[in-house]
């Protein structure tokens, strides 16, 4: 559907009856502000094998390698703006009475785009982790001072503080993000391809709790056949203009 007239007006009655409002994103909703989708023609992984680079393995292998990956997307994503769909996410707290923002995304956007207490599933690429303590640093620096960068505590090698694949997702974020899926009467998926667990799994669990899930994205995803409606179009200009017809209803 791209088209707000053909949104039926069930969903925003349900969206205003709404007590718990959950909102999933992924790359997609960078897109506009010019970060690079993970996957498609256009994406991250186009050019890379994401066993090379996003995995513990790869980071023991060849640590420098992989931080001069993270150093060169860290220069791209730093001077960049977040877009009117972060805009409009951000808006989305002041309208519901309970309202959860989960990201899969490291770029920190939602935050600059005004949203104040996204959960970062995936972790930050502006923090760091050391590999001896575990500490969390943030670390601002384009270009990084030193590749690899070391823990101004003890000295040993940092990481960046990025979920890779394979690595389990830290358990009080887990906990958080299934207990508000639990809890959600409307979830939106917005510019995920919903092919990476286990965010991928939430819209399903929301679903099986009688959620009704509204998806927004270019094309339809593995999720588009339990959503509810199906938002065709770029974040930045679907959501926008889906929050002043909710406004409007
Ligand atoms: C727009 C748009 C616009 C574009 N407007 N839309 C079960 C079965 C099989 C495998 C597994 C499984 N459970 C776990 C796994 C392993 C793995 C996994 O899911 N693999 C899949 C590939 C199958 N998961 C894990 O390893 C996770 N850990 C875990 O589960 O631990 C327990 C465990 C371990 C091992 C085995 C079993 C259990 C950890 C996942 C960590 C993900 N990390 C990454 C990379 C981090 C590196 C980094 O960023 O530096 O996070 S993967 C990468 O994908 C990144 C993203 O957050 C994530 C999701 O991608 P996303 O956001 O959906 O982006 P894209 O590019 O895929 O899609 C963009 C979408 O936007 C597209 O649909 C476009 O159409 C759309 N779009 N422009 C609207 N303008």
């Amino acid at each position: 559907m791209d088209n707000f007239s053909d949104i039926p007006g069930e969903i925003f009655d349900k969206l205003q009856a709404a007590n718990q409002v959950v909102v999933l994103t992924g790359a997609g909703v960078s897109a506009e502000s010019g970060v690079p989708t993970f996957r498609g023609s256009e994406g991250l992984w186009r050019n890379f094998k994401a066993e090379d680079l996003a995995t513990l393995d790869a980071f023991i292998k060849d640590p420098s390698l992989v931080w001069e990956w993270y150093n060169m997307r860290r220069e791209t994503i730093a001077p960049l703006n977040p877009n009117p769909g972060h805009l409009a996410i951000a808006e989305m707290e002041h309208l519901f009475p309970q309202f959860t923002l989960i990201t899969q995304n490291v770029d920190g956007l939602h935050k600059l785009g005004g949203s104040t207490n996204p959960v970062e599933m995936h972790g930050n690429i502006w923090k760091t982790r050391c590999i001896a303590e575990g500490t969390v640093f943030e670390n601002r620096d384009t270009p990084l001072k030193e590749i690899p960068p070391h823990c101004p505590d003890c000295g040993e090698m940092v990481r960046p503080h990025i979920v890779w694949f394979g690595e389990s997702l830290d358990t009080i974020v887990l906990s958080c993000v299934f207990d508000a899926a639990k809890r959600a009467d409307i979830f939106f998926v917005v510019g995920s391809s919903s092919i990476v667990q286990p965010a991928a799994s939430l819209a399903h669990l929301a679903k099986s709790n009688d959620a009704m899930i509204l998806e927004f994205n270019l094309e339809p995803t593995m999720d588009s056949d339990i959503v509810h409606s199906s938002v065709l179009g770029p974040s930045g200009e679907t959501l926008p203009k889906f929050l002043e017809s909710f406004k409007s209803h």
